[in-house]
């Protein structure tokens, strides 16, 4: 039996992947977070199956105790303050997290589980949002906030180390949404408020920029692409992506079509909600990972939003 240790377990994506490693046959392990509240609702189906501990990437010891315990073959690294615009808000702890964190754990699981394989949660934040051709694996970065800096200088961590001969892999995912995503990224944000605002819960939804241009996927799908990141031969970078970029109007649009209801009477757009510095536009190209992992998603956008809306309705 393997043993794979996820970093970030109750996070979106955590989630999904401990329930497709314990399909699998893995014994998982997962670090999870000390909170004055319940954290663990994403994981509570499949709670009892998971040997957890509670650990924080700012703490070295509790990651080096860890890694210790589980003597995982497989790292999935997920744990990060994963929101953009909170980044600005709080830099220090989302470099601290997400950069020396990773450089902690990589060099943790270096020293202790030598042969390990080891996935890093890259984004698509790196490529900065301004090209016009889809971005690739070669695509120069251009990091635009904390949260992309603090990614950037992760992903050359990770570099390093596979340089140093370790199995050290990095997705470079871009946006991955579902049920489970957090209620403050866009998308869940807007599904959980029309509909809200549908079932006379809410009068008003209030939204930043809604040019914006992403590429969304399934999430259930990219934490399948990541497992396949560490059953290659080679460890490699992999560009995850669906090869379409809808902008955040028309994900209104779309949740809006399917609901039933006029989005236009409801939305406020808010100076709050604006970034001090936009990524633009996303689009990528999965090619590499099609040829190498045979990897290719499936849901496409409009088949997203109904994921998502009849979640919210009727929940998963
Ligand atoms: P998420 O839902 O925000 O989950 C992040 C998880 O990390 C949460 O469980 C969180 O704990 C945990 N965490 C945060 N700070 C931590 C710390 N200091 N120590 C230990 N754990 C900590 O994010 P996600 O969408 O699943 O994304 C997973 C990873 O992929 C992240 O690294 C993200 O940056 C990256 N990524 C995501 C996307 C996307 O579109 N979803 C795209 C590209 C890359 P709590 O549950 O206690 O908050
Ligand atoms: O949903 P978002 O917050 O996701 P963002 O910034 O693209 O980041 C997500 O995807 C990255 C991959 O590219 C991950 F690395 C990262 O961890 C995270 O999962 O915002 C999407 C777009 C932005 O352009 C934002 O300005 O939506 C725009 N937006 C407009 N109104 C809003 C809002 N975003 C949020 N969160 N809240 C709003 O009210």
């Amino acid at each position: 039996m393997k043993r794979a240790l996820v970093t970030g377990c109750a996070g979106q994506d955590g989630s999904y992947l401990c329930e497709l490693l314990l399909e699998k046959d893995y014994e998982v392990h997962g670090i999870i977070r000390r909170s004055s509240s319940f954290n663990t609702g994403r994981i509570d189906k499949i709670f009892s199956k998971l040997h957890l501990y509670h650990g924080d990437m700012t703490d070295s010891r509790s990651l080096a105790h860890i890694v210790q315990a589980a003597q995982p073959d497989e790292i999935y690294h997920l744990a990060a303050q994963s929101h953009v615009a909170v980044s600005w808000e709080l830099p220090e702890y989302t470099f601290n997290t997400n950069a020396t964190g990773t450089q902690n754990l990589l060099e943790i699981a270096f020293q202790t589980v030598p042969g390990v394989r080891f996935y890093q949660a890259g984004t698509s934040e790196l490529f900065g949002g301004d090209y016009t051709e889809p971005q690739n694996e070669e695509t120069p970065f251009n990091p635009k906030s904390p949260y992309a800096v603090s990614k950037q200088a992760a992903f050359y961590s990770a570099r390093n180390f596979r340089n140093r001969g370790m199995f050290v892999s990095s997705g470079i995912l871009f946006n991955h949404e579902s049920p489970r995503r957090g209620e403050t990224f866009v998308t869940r944000k807007i599904v959980r408020g029309l509909v809200n605002i549908h079932l006379g819960k809410q009068t008003e939804l209030r939204l930043g920029n809604l040019d914006a241009k992403r590429d969304w996927g399934f999430a259930p799908e990219f934490v399948d692409g990541m497992w396949r990141m560490l059953q290659q031969d080679k460890p490699d970078d992999y560009v995850l992506a669906t090869e379409e970029s809808h902008s955040v109007r028309d994900f209104l649009n779309a949740v809006s079509r399917y609901i039933g209801i006029r989005w236009e009477k409801h939305v406020v757009t808010d100076s709050r909600y604006y970034r001090p510095s936009e990524v633009n536009a996303l689009l990528g190209d999965y090619t590499k990972a099609e040829i190498n992992l045979r990897w290719k998603p499936k849901v496409r956008f409009e088949q997203l939003v109904r994921i998502m809306v009849d979640a919210e309705f009727h929940g998963e």
